[in-house]
This record gives C-alpha cells, sequence and structure tokens, in this order.
C-alpha cells in the first residue's frame, strides 16, 4: 500500500527537483532560524527592521529568478514560490518585504530598465543593501489603478513628478522607488519611474495604527514636485501593462506564500488539538475538530498542487494572468478561512500572541485585499469567461 504523509497529502515533494528542494531547505532554515524567533516581538511592538533585507539578501533570497550577473540565482519561478511558501510561513509581512523586493522593484528595473539602471540598482537591491518599494496605488485610485492622479510633467533634461501614493509596503524606509505616473510627454500614458531617497519634494510618511501587517512598514509615498533626469523613466513599457507585469508575479508569489502561512495554522491546531484535553479525551479526538482539520488539509493540498502548475507554466512562459487571478483569490480566501478556524480551534489561547493563529488571521486580511482584492480577481475571472467587463 502507497505510504500516506499527512503533512504533504498529495506528494508535492515528488513533482520538485533537486535544486527546488536546496533552495526550499535553505529558506526554511532562514525562516526558522533569523524570522521566527524576532517575529512576536516585531509584531507586537510594530518594529521597523530595515537589517533583515541585507540578512535575506546574504541568504539568496532575494532576486531569485535574476541572472546571476546581476546578482540572482537564475533559479525558476517554482523555486521563488517555494520561498515565499517559506517566509509566509512565519509571517506574511516578512513575505511581503521580500516579494515587493523581488517582484515589485527587482522586475522592472530589470525588464523595463536601461543597462545603466540594471547596473546601479539590481546588484544592491538583490544584496538587501538598497530598500525598494512599489508605489500604485493612491487615496482615491486602488482596485482602479488607471484613475491614478500622479502626474509627471516635461521640464528641462527630464521630468516633475506631482501626487501621493499610498499604503506603500517598504516605503517608510526605502532607499528606492518605483512609482507610476501619468505622463503628459507620452500622451498622458502610464509610465514607471525610479525615483532615490533625499530627492527634493519626495517623503514618505509611515501610516500608523494598522492592526495587520504590523511586522512589514507601510506608508505613502507624497512627491512635491520631485524633478528627476530622464534617466529615471523606466524606457522599456507604457501603460498599464507596466505595472501590471510585476503584480503577476507578485500573485504569484503571494498565492505559494498564503498557503505557509495556512500551513502554520493547520499544524498549530493539530498540535493544540492533540495536547488539549477537554470532556476527559483530547480535543483532536472529536468529530467537529478533525472535519477542521481535514478541510484544511484537503484545501491547502489542493492550493499547492495548483500553484505548482501556474509555477510550471510560468517557468515555460505559458502562465495567462487569469490563472495567476485564480490561485492569488482561491489560495487567499482559503488560507483566511483557515486561519480563522485555527484562531477558532485555540479557544481562548487562539487571541494570545504566544500562539501564531490569530497573527495570521490578522495578516491575512491584508493580503486577501492587496495585489487585486478578492472580488476584482473574481471579475477578471468572469471576464474572461464571460466576455463581459463588469468593473463599471
Ligand atoms: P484593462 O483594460 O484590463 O487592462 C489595461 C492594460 O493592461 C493590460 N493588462 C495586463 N498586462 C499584463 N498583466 C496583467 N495581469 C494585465 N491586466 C491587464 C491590458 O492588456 C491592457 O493593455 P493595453 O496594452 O491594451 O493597454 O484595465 P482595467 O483598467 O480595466 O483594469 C481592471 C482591473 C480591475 C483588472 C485592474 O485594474 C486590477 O487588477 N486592479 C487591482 C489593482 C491592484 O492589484 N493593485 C495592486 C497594487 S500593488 C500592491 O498591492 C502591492 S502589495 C505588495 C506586498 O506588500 O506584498
Ligand atoms: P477599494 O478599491 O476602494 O475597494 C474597497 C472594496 O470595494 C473592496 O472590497 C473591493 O473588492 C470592492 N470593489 C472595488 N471595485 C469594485 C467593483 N468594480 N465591483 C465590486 N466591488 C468592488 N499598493 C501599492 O501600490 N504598493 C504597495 O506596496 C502596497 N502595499 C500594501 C500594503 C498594505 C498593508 C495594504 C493594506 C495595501 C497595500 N497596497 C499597496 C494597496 C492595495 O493594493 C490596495 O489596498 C488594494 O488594491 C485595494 O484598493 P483600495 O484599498 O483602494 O480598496
Amino acid at each position: 500500500l502507497a505510504r500516506f504523509d499527512w503533512q504533504d497529502a498529495l506528494r508535492l515533494e515528488d513533482r520538485l527537483d533537486e535544486d527546488e528542494r536546496m533552495l526550499r531547505d535553505a529558506a526554511r532554515a532562514f525562516a526558522r532560524d533569523r524570522l521566527q524567533p524576532r517575529v512576536t516581538m516585531a509584531f507586537r511592538e510594530e518594529r521597523a527592521e530595515p537589517e533583515l533585507f541585507a540578512e535575506m539578501g546574504q541568504a539568496g533570497l532575494l532576486g531569485v529568478t535574476l541572472p546571476e550577473a546581476l546578482g540572482g540565482l537564475g533559479a525558476s519561478y517554482v523555486t521563488y514560490g517555494l520561498i515565499a511558501r517559506e517566509i509566509e510561513r512565519v509571517d506574511s509581512g516578512y513575505r511581503s518585504m521580500m516579494s515587493v523586493q523581488s517582484s515589485l522593484v527587482i522586475y522592472p528595473i530589470f525588464a523595463y530598465g536601461t543597462e545603466a539602471q540594471r547596473q546601479r540598482y539590481l546588484p544592491g537591491l538583490a544584496r538587501g543593501e538598497l530598500i525598494g518599494c512599489f508605489g500604485l496605488t493612491e487615496p482615491d485610485a486602488g482596485s482602479d489603478p488607471a484613475g491614478m492622479k500622479t502626474r509627471a510633467e516635461k521640464v528641462a533634461g527630464g521630468y516633475r513628478l506631482t501626487g501621493t501614493k499610498t499604503w506603500i509596503s517598504n516605503a517608510p524606509f526605502a532607499d528606492v522607488f518605483v512609482v507610476w505616473a501619468k505622463s503628459e510627454a507620452h500622451g498622458g500614458k502610464i509610465r514607471g519611474f525610479v525615483l532615490e531617497k533625499g530627492m527634493a519634494g519626495l517623503s514618505a510618511p509611515k501610516i500608523e495604527g494598522k492592526l495587520s501587517l504590523r511586522a512589514s512598514p507601510t506608508g505613502e509615498i507624497v512627491m512635491e514636485g520631485v524633478e528627476v533626469g530622464e534617466n529615471a523613466l523606466l524606457p522599456g513599457v507604457e501603460g498599464l501593462k507596466g505595472p501590471f507585469g510585476c503584480l503577476n508575479r507578485a500573485r504569484y508569489g503571494i498565492a505559494w506564500g498564503v498557503l505557509g502561512a495556512a500551513e502554520a495554522c493547520w499544524h498549530a491546531a493539530r498540535a493544540y488539538g492533540l495536547d488539549r484535553r477537554q470532556f476527559d479525551k483530547p480535543l483532536a479526538g472529536t468529530q467537529l475538530y478533525q472535519k477542521k482539520l481535514a478541510d484544511m488539509q484537503t484545501e491547502i493540498s489542493l492550493g499547492l498542487h495548483a500553484c505548482l502548475q501556474v509555477g510550471r507554466l510560468m517557468d515555460e512562459g505559458r502562465a495567462a494572468p487569469e490563472m495567476i487571478s485564480l490561485v492569488k483569490r482561491n489560495n487567499c480566501g482559503k488560507a483566511l478561512e483557515i486561519a480563522r478556524a485555527a484562531r477558532d480551534m485555540h479557544g481562548g489561547n487562539g487571541i494570545s500572541d504566544s500562539f501564531p493563529v490569530m497573527r495570521h488571521m490578522l495578516n491575512l486580511e491584508t493580503v486577501n485585499t492587496y495585489e487585486g482584492t478578492h472580488d476584482i480577481h473574481a471579475l477578471i475571472l468572469g471576464r474572461a469567461q464571460t466576455g463581459l467587463q463588469a468593473f463599471f
């Protein structure tokens, strides 16, 4: 009879190659040794830890898909997803820091930038010596980024940028700002610009009072007539497909990552149920408790295999954005349900930060919203199967 491994019900392990397993194991060790010991206090005290980027860079976890000549590992998108899963097993905020740096800052500079921009930024970003952020969302343009108000006016030798971005991960301590603006010199089309900390008129105040993703600082990007040279423009793309090309990669990583958080909640609920006795028996020996564990195992196993399939297609250049919407939406929604159930299964202890479940649950509320909300991805999938757009 074939052996059943409850933790890897559908044998994902057999579908990975040796390099993928090796890099996954290195990320797991980093997450266990460097992230796990600090996460409770970082979340409780909303601690900013910019030094984490250099630690992640040294461990080879930033920009893994980037060619080796530019500081990456030339690794597959499957590997990138496996790393996201290991980091988010500890906290979605840490995965957020990593995936913004890799998919939303390193990727656009690599894909849309000049050789000079690549050389100036990519090695430092991959080493984590530079920290990056990505400004698309604005106070009045979230799900509908086409409605952005940020403007780039043409001035002698470059551009002047004016506008405000909000809810920007890493912004308060970022050195490099990839921002998207409507450029009058390009017929009002959306263009990407790379700004640097310290430029006159540029500030990035922290957003206070977050009840979610507290280990990952979030801020605004305020641009009050920031003047940049021609060399700040990302020349290789125009229109919304610029930022969306980055989001495809980050959303894909999130689809893997949230399952790491879900696994952490599932394993915690199982361990708690085996340990905790009520009515003279372990909670894990009750039918209701076991049904919840079975549901968690099923959704996580199915979600992981769906991610692997999308990752393989990405590595072959055959992943459509709708596939990514499907796994981002499904896995975020399922992970959030799993975290809520795990919180409940811990009873009163579930609300304490001595256990990870409520922290994951609170984080996943953000992850279900950012990078396209659960409902926005439903509308993307609805449009793809009916040919009718229902956004407006
Ligand atoms: P639409 O007409 O659909 O498309 C406009 C142009 O963009 C192209 N496009 C894509 N290209 C590549 N990949 C994709 N996924 C693409 N989706 C669209 C499209 O082909 C078209 O190109 P062209 O050449 O014809 O102009 O645009 P729309 O305005 O109708 O958009 C609709 C909608 C709702 C799907 C879209 O706006 C959307 O996805 N909204 C969600 C916004 C979002 O995801 N924001 C994320 C902000 S960043 C963030 O949250 C980071 S958190 C990171 C962390 O901390 O981990
Ligand atoms: P809204 O667009 O106002 O949506 C509110 C509600 O209305 C949602 O439920 C939505 O599904 C629903 N809705 C919207 N339109 C429709 C419609 N047509 N039909 C039906 N329902 C609809 N952005 C960045 O650019 N960079 C970052 O690094 C970044 N990091 C973030 C970090 C955190 C902690 C958070 C919370 C957000 C971050 N974001 C970032 C912003 C994020 O991408 C947006 O919050 C998200 O895209 C949703 O936009 P919104 O908040 O304006 O909500």
